[in-house]
């Protein structure tokens, strides 16, 4: 078989990248390691830059997303056991943020992408890429015990942190920039009110605490966690008894607890491997990058890295590589400044089993600061409601 694109993961990355190649006429497969299933299952992002929420309308699957997101003008940081409001629309001149689901996103897209007709491979094994430093580049994969070949003219590597394409990459070519965090996410999804309108960010000498949502009736909890912890020893009722220990006396009266629908620990990590671009193969989203999730930055990451790559590969195919040739310095740009954020956000609001008290107490000093400073909100709002684009 040939196509234009070969396409590795149908998570978001793949997936929108997908559907902006098939409004702009190339033809692309996906080959997805998984069921649908399997990939619907992973509860993950909550929160989309106004950016990512342009592009998704540019890809034609924003419909549901503006029925039934929530548009949300600010957030909360509980400090100290006082909440205290960073209005991010007034600070950013009428930016929002859009709360909707990985999950539901991810569904849109499988309908669009199912509806139009589009060739997506579920269930691929073994997949391999090869040649991509020459212009044939090619990739295989084993599907009902039949190994199948795809030629195409370039590979998006859009699977994932753990994904095939990162790792086939030689050692010599990459450069790796990674930190890991001594703590990690417990989190909790439930058929309960939010606690609130709007997200709150909680430091607590306990640890971090996050209270999001999904909808008016789902929410989404998160605990800092020792990377010790196992899922199985939190129960609900410790989950919301630690949760509510927490929060403000407020909230904590708020909270409506109930039966958790998941429950699940992620470790925390910082990682950028660069370039982004290796011949004819192209990495996006977590198989390029990986943030923290305090700063709600991954899946926007992925999405603009895609708006970039459908762009490049318009150009490339309209008869320039102009787009091909800046995709990773552009990219990197645009990830760098993320990263920094993510880090800075999760150095600010977790407990750090090593912080020395003068630290801890700069640390203070630095959240009154951002709270307490005109330019301190701003600084933090423009970076939670997404840098714009420089091109
Ligand atoms: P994904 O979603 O990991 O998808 C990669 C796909 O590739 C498939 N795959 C393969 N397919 C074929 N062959 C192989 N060898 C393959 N290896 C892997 C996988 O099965 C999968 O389907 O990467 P993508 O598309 O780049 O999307 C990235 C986002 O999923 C990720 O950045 C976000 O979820 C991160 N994230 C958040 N991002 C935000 O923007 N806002 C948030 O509020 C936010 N909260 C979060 C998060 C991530 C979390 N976890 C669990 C890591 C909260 C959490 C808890
Ligand atoms: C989520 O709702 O899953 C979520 C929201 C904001 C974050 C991280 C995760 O910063």
């Amino acid at each position: 078989m040939r196509v234009q694109v070969a396409i590795i993961g149908a998570g978001p990355s793949g997936l929108i990248l997908g559907q902006l190649l098939h409004k702009a006429g190339i033809e692309a497969i996906i080959l997805e390691a998984h069921t649908p299933d399997y990939v619907l299952g992973r509860i993950r992002a909550g929160v989309l830059e106004q950016v990512a929420v342009d592009l998704l309308d540019e890809a034609g699957v924003g419909a549901r997303m503006h029925a039934e997101g929530l548009a949300h003008n600010g957030i909360e940081l509980l400090i100290g056991g006082t909440r205290h409001r960073i209005d991010l629309h007034g600070l950013t001149g009428g930016k929002q943020v859009m709360v909707y689901g990985q999950t539901e996103l991810t569904r849109d897209l499988m309908d669009a992408r199912k509806a139009a007709g589009l060739a997506t491979v579920y269930e691929a094994k073994e997949v391999a890429v090869a040649d991509f430093d020459t212009d044939h580049p090619r990739v295989s994969y084993l599907k009902d015990g039949l190994r199948h070949e795809v030629q195409c003219d370039v590979i998006a590597g859009c699977d994932g942190f753990h994904g095939v394409c990162r790792a086939s990459v030689p050692k010599t070519a990459i450069t790796n920039f990674e930190r890991v965090y001594p703590f990690g996410w417990l989190g909790l999804l439930s058929d309960t009110p939010p606690v609130a309108e709007e997200l709150i960010y909680a430091t607590h000498e306990r640890g971090f605490a996050l209270c999001s949502m999904r909808s008016r009736t789902r929410s989404r909890y998160y605990l800092q966690c020792a990377l010790t912890e196992k899922v199985e020893e939190w129960s609900d009722d410790r989950f919301w008894d630690e949760l509510r220990r927490r929060l403000d006396p407020q909230a904590a009266a708020d909270l409506v607890t109930g039966k958790s629908l998941e429950k699940s620990i992620a470790p925390l990590r910082s990682f950028v491997a660069e370039p982004m671009r290796f011949g004819r193969l192209f990495l996006a989203g977590d198989a390029a990058h990986i943030v923290p999730p305090t700063g709600a930055k991954g899946l926007n990451l992925a999405a603009s890295d895609v708006r970039y790559l459908a762009r490049a590969f318009i150009e490339f195919f309209g008869g320039s590589t102009a787009g091909i040739d800046h995709y990773s310095a552009r990219c990197l740009r645009r990830i760098w400044k993320a990263e920094r954020f993510s880090w800075w956000m999760t150095n600010l609001l977790h407990r750090f089993p090593d912080t020395n008290p003068f630290e801890q107490r700069a640390l203070e000093a630095e959240l009154d600061y951002v709270i307490a400073s005109h330019a301190g909100r701003t600084t933090l709002a423009e970076n939670y409601v997404g840098l714009p684009f420089e091109d």
